[in-house]
């Protein structure tokens, strides 16, 4: 049982969105004893509003249309909230009742009045809860208006915003927290009175503040308030979300959403596909669709770098990841590595990025040790080093063809790492220098691991160039073990598609 301040105040989400919608009931998840299903009524003879505020008069009984849209609008909200609707004849066991009636406010179309009473216990835990809600629909001054409502036209989207109203919503404008002006419509929540179209289905505003009360699952259950999981769902817009106890429901929605956890990358266990993740670790098991990227102490992982790749051939995902070893002996970071593949599926071909890594090489010096004033056998020398594995450099007649080649301008810098990156695979298999190639081959996969299968970047550039330099360097031509104890991941932390 709930505690008597859980049920007394809205229990907030902390998001505005949510938040601006949430009445302090009725608190159908409170009902005592507890259960799954909410009754309705259309009865207008047992069960009716013994105060009848803000009505006056004969109650009529809503018309066949008006039933069938209660029907379908109610069957709206189970796929919403998991909660199960039931009509019931007699309305005196009915928790929602509907009638036509004359409301007392002249230009008001709709009301819908709901109480709630509760008794608690010495240690202040609720022992019985019940709740009421009464929908009028007009029928006085607005005459038939109201007594046809379809899906489409106001008089459905009426009943939509009071049994928004019967599910615990308020208006977005009033109250202590609202809604900024600008989404005070029902393009957000039909709960809303500005309105630039008609709807029959809710707002992203209505969805999420129905899904943070009652999770999907129904009333109790694991999910929404007074349950020990919440069900956020967030906004069109880019999103910062906070993990936290408790095994949640998070979706990101539209934009480039990011979910923070505490703990470092390698305590938690990832499964799923990138759309469609469970986190498992500190904060609970949390399901997360439609987030870009998690943020861990030491690590972010992009949850968008997998499509990215599978957008492009997978040789072209390679020689992208060949780059980053051949110019900074280095496993890529999936944001970078991302914006790559980007580059080269609008148009940029391989040399022109190749000729990018080295612009980039000189343009950040201190991190990568290219210079301006670098000479061409000092960086044949290099590329040597970082494709080859040839501690020392080139050999003479290798140096002076490729120095020669790039002071002729036969190759550019970026087009001279190609040629040698593919003069290297030709090695596969050789008896002498086979080992050049797998040593390479052990780079790309480690770089794939990380960066795409794993989505992996360090938490800063500075250290994803550094740490990646380091991971390359514990790569042999016959084992990649040492690189990946120093990622610190299980291989099978590495899977998640
Ligand atoms: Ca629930
Ligand atoms: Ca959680
Ligand atoms: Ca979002
Ligand atoms: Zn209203």
């Amino acid at each position: 049982m709930p505690k008597l301040d859980v049920i007394k105040a809205s229990q907030l989400s902390g998001w505005n969105h949510i938040d601006a919608l949430l009445d302090d009931g009725p608190g159908w998840n409170w009902l005592t004893p507890t259960r799954s299903t909410i009754y309705y009524s259309f009865s207008v003879t047992a069960g009716t509003d013994p105060k009848s505020t803000g009505v006056t008069g004969a109650l009529s009984a809503f018309n066949a249309a008006q039933q069938a849209a209660v029907v379908d609008i109610l069957r709206q909200i189970k796929q919403l909230t998991g909660i199960t609707f039931t009509e019931i004849g007699d309305g005196a066991k009915a928790d929602i009742h509907f009638a036509n009636a004359n409301i007392i406010t002249a230009n008001n179309a709709g009301l819908t009045n709901w109480t709630s009473s509760y008794q608690y216990d010495s240690k202040q835990e609720i022992i019985n809860y019940v709740a009421q809600a009464y929908v009028y629909v007009d029928n006085a001054e607005s005459g038939n208006l109201y007594s046809a409502p379809a899906a489409g036209n106001y008089a459905y989207e009426l009943l939509m915003h009071e049994l928004g109203h019967a599910m615990g919503l308020k208006h977005p404008f009033s109250g202590a927290i609202v809604l900024p002006a600008s989404q005070d419509n029902t393009e957000f929540t039909l709960m809303s009175y500005k309105q630039s179209s008609l709807h029959s289905s809710y707002g992203p505003d209505d969805i999420a503040a129905l899904a943070w009360l009652y999770g999907g699952d129904g009333l109790g259950g694991n999910l929404g308030v007074g349950t020990q999981g919440k069900y956020l769902i967030a906004t069109a817009n880019n999103d910062v979300i906070q993990a936290s106890l408790g095994n949640d429901q998070i979706d990101g929605q539209g934009g480039q959403d990011l979910v923070n956890f505490s703990d470092p990358r390698a305590t938690y266990k990832l499964s799923g596909t990138p759309t469609n993740l469970a986190v498992l670790g500190k904060e609970g098991t949390d399901a997360i669709r439609n987030v870009e990227r998690l943020h861990f102490s030491d690590m972010t992982v992009n949850l968008s770098v997998q499509a990215i790749a599978a957008s492009v051939n997978s040789l072209d995902v390679q020689h992208l990841e060949e780059l980053y070893i051949a110019f900074f002996n280095r496993i890529p970071d999936a944001d970078g590595l991302a914006y790559w593949i980007d580059q080269f599926k609008s148009g940029n071909s391989l040399r022109q990025i190749a000729d990018a890594f080295y612009n980039a090489g000189v343009a950040y010096s201190s991190l990568t040790g290219y210079t301006k004033d670098m000479s061409n056998e000092a960086f044949v020398n290099l590329i040597y080093k970082n494709v080859l594995g040839r501690i020392s450099g080139a050999d003479p007649e290798g140096l002076s063809y490729w120095s020669n080649a790039l002071a002729s301008a036969e190759e550019s810098h970026g087009s001279l790492v190609i040629s040698i990156l593919n003069s290297a695979h030709t090695y596969k298999g050789d008896p002498q220098f086979g080992w050049v190639p797998d040593l390479l081959d052990n780079k790309i996969n480690v770089a794939h691991m990380f960066a795409v299968k794993a989505g992996l970047n360090y938490n800063s550039d500075i250290e994803s160039v550094q740490m990646g330099m380091k991971i390359a360097a514990e790569i042999t031509p016959t084992t990649i073990d040492a690189a990946i104890k120093l990622i610190g991941l299980n291989p099978d932390q590495f899977n998640l598609a």
